[in-house]
C-alpha cells in the first residue's frame, strides 16, 4: 500500500527519488505488473521520447496496468512524458500509442520564432481563478521545461479543455503547463528539477489526502491568446571541469584557455605548487552551493575522461549521484561519452555510459570529441543541404533516440585560425573581422573558428559553423559553445562567435567562456539571441555571486528566474 513510482527504464529518474526523500516521503518502485494492484498513489516521471517511453512500458508489461490503474480512479501524477501519454499520441512517434484518457494529440513546437526544444524556465497562467485548485503552484515562480513537444491548449474543445488547469507561453505558443481533472494531475515541466519552486508542487500534492487527490473537479473553459511576451527566462549556469589531482582525488579545477596547471609568476603561486593542477574545490560542494545561490543550472564536465572509459571512472559516477542528492536544479555531465573498450576487453556503447550517469542523476550528456568526428563521417555522406547524412550509430544519434534530443548536448570547442584579411581560401563565408580584438601580433586579421577534440589537444578539418549544423542534424538538443581563446581570460564572452553560431542552427545555445564581471552577461544576451550563459572561474573564486550576476540582469530589464 502507499505511494509508487513508476520507472520504464529509460533516462534520469533518480532525482524524483531524491526529491521525495528530501521531502520526507516514503515510496516503493512499481517493479512487475502485480504492484500497481497495491499502489494507493503512483507517480510517473516520464523521461525520455515518448516512442521509447511507450515501448518500455509494453515490454514490461505495465502499459495495460497503467491504463487500468488510472481508470480505476486512484491518484496519478505524471510528469513531462508521464503527461503526454494520456492523450491519444504524440508526433514524436506517431505509431505509438498514448493512453487516450485526453482526447487530443501532442504536436511539435514551431522553430520560425524561437529556439526548440523549450529548455529552461518559464512561468504558468492559472485557467482556474479558484485559489484551493493552485496545487502548490505560483504564476511568480518559473519551472523547468525541456521539450520539443506540447500539448497545445485547444480552448474551443470543451472535452480537451476541461482537462487544462495551467497554460504556459513559449514565443508565440500557447501549451499546455500542467493538465487536472478527477483522480489525474500531470505537468509538462519537471518539478524535481524546479529548485524549491518545483519541490512545493510535489509536496502540495503529497500533502493533500488521498481522496481529495482522486476528486479534482474539471476547469472551466477559459479563451487564451498568447500575449506580446512570454514567460522564458534567460539561464545562468555554473560549470565544474572535474579531473584527479596529483594526489589521485577529484577535484574542481579551471584552465587558463584549457592549462589547468598552477604557473610559477601566476597569483603568487610558488616555485613549489607550480605545474600542480589547480584546486578551486570539492564538486559536490561546489554543486550544493551553486544551487542554493540561484544557478539555473549546473554542469560537471570530465575533463580527463578521454583516456579511459567513464564506467570504469566509479569516482566520477559518485560525484553525479551525490551532486544529484542535493541540486534539484539541472545537471549536465560531460567527458568520455563514446564507445569504449575496457582494459579486460569488454566493449561499451556511448549509450551505455550515457545511461550510467542518466541513472546516477544526470539530464543531459555533454559530447565533444565523438562529436566531431561523428560529424567529420557524416560529411562523407553528402546531402543536399551540404551537412552531410548520419548512419544511426554516432553517439547522438543513438541518445538522442532512446533518451530524446533534449538530453543531448554538444560541447564544442573552438578556436581561432587567423588569416589576413584578403583571405580567399576555405572557410572564407565564416569569417569574423575584429578591430582591436585578439593578441597584439593578430591586430587587423580576421579569423575563422576551427574545431578541435581532446580538450583543445588536437585540430581537426571543421568549422565549428560545419560542427554545429551537423550535430543539429544528428541530433543535439542543445549547443554548449566554448571559446579556447576566451577561457579563463575574464575579457568576456567572444560575441563574434556566439553570434555565429546562434545564427547557423535552431536548437538553444549556451554561451560559454570569459565572463569577467557582470556586465559581460548583460552583453551576451543584449547583443546575441543566445538562450544561457555559462562562467566557471568568476564563480568558483567568488569574484561575482550567481545572485550578483541576476541582479544586474534584471536592472537591465533582461528576464531571469529569481529564488
Ligand atoms: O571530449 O567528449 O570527452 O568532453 C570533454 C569535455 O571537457 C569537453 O566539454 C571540453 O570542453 C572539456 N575540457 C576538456 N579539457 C578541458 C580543459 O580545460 N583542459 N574544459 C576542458 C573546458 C571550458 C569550460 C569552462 C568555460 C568557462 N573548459 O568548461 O567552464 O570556458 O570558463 P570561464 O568562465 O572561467 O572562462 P569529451
Amino acid at each position: 500500500m502507499g505511494l509508487y513510482l513508476l520507472d520504464y527504464g529509460a533516462g534520469n529518474v533518480q532525482s524524483l527519488a531524491n526529491t521525495l526523500k528530501k521531502l520526507g516521503h516514503e515510496f516503493h518502485w512499481i517493479s512487475s505488473p502485480a504492484d500497481f494492484e497495491k499502489a494507493t498513489s503512483l507517480i510517473f516521471p516520464g523521461v525520455g521520447a515518448f516512442g521509447s517511453a511507450i515501448d518500455g512500458l509494453v515490454s514490461r508489461g505495465l502499459y495495460e496496468p497503467l491504463r487500468e490503474y488510472i481508470a480505476s480512479g486512484k491518484p496519478y501524477f505524471g510528469i513531462c512524458i508521464g503527461m503526454q501519454i494520456l492523450f491519444r499520441s504524440s508526433l514524436e512517434s506517431p505509431s505509438s500509442k498514448g493512453l487516450g484518457i485526453i482526447p487530443s494529440d501532442i504536436g511539435l513546437f514551431s522553430n520560425a520564432d524561437k529556439a526548440v526544444p523549450h529548455m529552461g524556465w518559464n512561468s504558468v497562467e492559472f485557467l482556474d481563478a479558484d485559489e484551493k485548485a493552485h496545487e502548490g503552484l505560483d504564476p511568480r515562480s518559473s519551472y523547468y521545461f525541456v521539450h520539443s513537444f506540447r500539448a497545445a491548449y485547444e480552448w474551443e474543445h470543451a472535452e480537451v479543455a476541461q482537462w487544462g488547469h495551467t497554460t504556459t507561453q513559449y514565443g508565440q505558443e500557447v501549451f499546455l503547463a500542467t493538465v487536472r481533472k478527477g483522480n489525474v494531475f500531470a505537468c509538462q515541466f519537471h518539478p524535481e528539477k524546479s529548485g524549491p519552486a518545483g519541490l512545493k508542487v510535489l509536496d502540495a500534492w503529497l500533502r493533500e489526502s488521498e481522496t481529495d487527490r482522486a476528486t479534482s473537479p474539471p476547469t472551466p473553459r477559459v479563451a487564451r491568446f498568447p500575449k506580446p511576451k512570454d514567460g522564458f527566462t534567460k539561464r545562468i549556469i555554473a560549470c565544474m571541469d572535474v579531473r584527479s589531482n596529483d594526489d589521485g582525488d577529484l577535484v574542481v579545477t579551471k584552465g587558463d584557455q584549457y592549462d589547468v596547471r598552477e604557473r610559477a609568476d601566476g597569483d603568487g603561486v610558488s616555485a613549489r605548487t607550480a605545474g600542480a593542477v589547480r584546486n578551486l574545490g570539492k564538486p559536490v560542494a561546489l554543486a550544493s552551493r551553486y544551487y542554493v545561490e540561484g544557478a539555473d543550472e549546473l554542469c560537471l564536465m570530465n575533463i580527463t575522461s578521454f583516456r579511459h572509459s567513464p564506467l570504469l571512472d566509479q569516482p566520477m559516477l559518485a560525484v553525479v549521484r551525490a551532486a544529484a542528492e542535493t541540486v534539484y536544479v539541472p545537471l549536465t555531465i560531460g567527458g568520455g561519452i563514446k564507445d569504449t573498450v575496457d582494459p579486460d576487453g569488454t566493449p561499451h556503447s556511448a549509450l551505455e555510459v550515457a545511461g550510467a550517469y542518466f541513472r546516477a542523476g544526470a539530464d543531459k550528456v555533454s559530447i565533444a570529441t565523438e562529436a566531431v568526428f561523428a560529424v567529420e563521417k557524416m560529411r562523407e555522406r553528402p546531402s543536399a543541404d551540404g551537412v552531410g547524412e548520419g548512419d544511426g550509430t554516432s553517439a547522438i544519434e543513438t541518445i538522442a533516440h532512446a533518451y530524446g534530443r533534449q538530453a543531448v548536448v554538444v560541447s564544442v570547442d573552438p578556436r581561432r585560425v587567423y588569416v589576413e584579411s584578403s583571405y580567399d581560401g576555405p572557410y572564407k563565408d565564416e569569417l569574423v573581422y575584429g578591430k582591436a580584438d585578439g593578441p597584439e601580433n593578430e591586430r587587423g586579421k580576421a579569423w575563422w573558428y576551427q574545431c578541435t577534440v581532446r580538450g583543445g589537444r588536437e585540430n581537426r578539418p571543421l568549422s565549428v559553423v560545419q560542427l554545429v549544423r551537423g550535430v543539429e542534424k544528428l541530433g543535439a538538443g542543445e549547443i554548449l559553445l566554448n571559446s579556447i581563446d576566451r577561457d579563463g581570460t575574464g575579457l568576456g564572452y567572444d560575441l563574434g562567435l556566439v553570434e555565429l553560431v546562434r545564427r547557423n542552427v535552431r536548437i538553444p545555445v549556451v554561451a560559454s567562456s570569459g565572463a569577467g564581471k557582470p556586465e559581460h552577461f548583460i552583453e551576451v544576451f543584449q547583443k546575441t539571441k543566445v538562450e544561457a550563459a555559462l562562467a566557471a572561474g568568476i564563480f568558483h573564486r567568488r569574484e561575482v555571486g550567481i545572485d550578483e550576476v541576476k541582479t544586474a540582469l534584471l536592472a537591465s530589464g533582461i528576464n531571469v528566474r529569481t529564488l
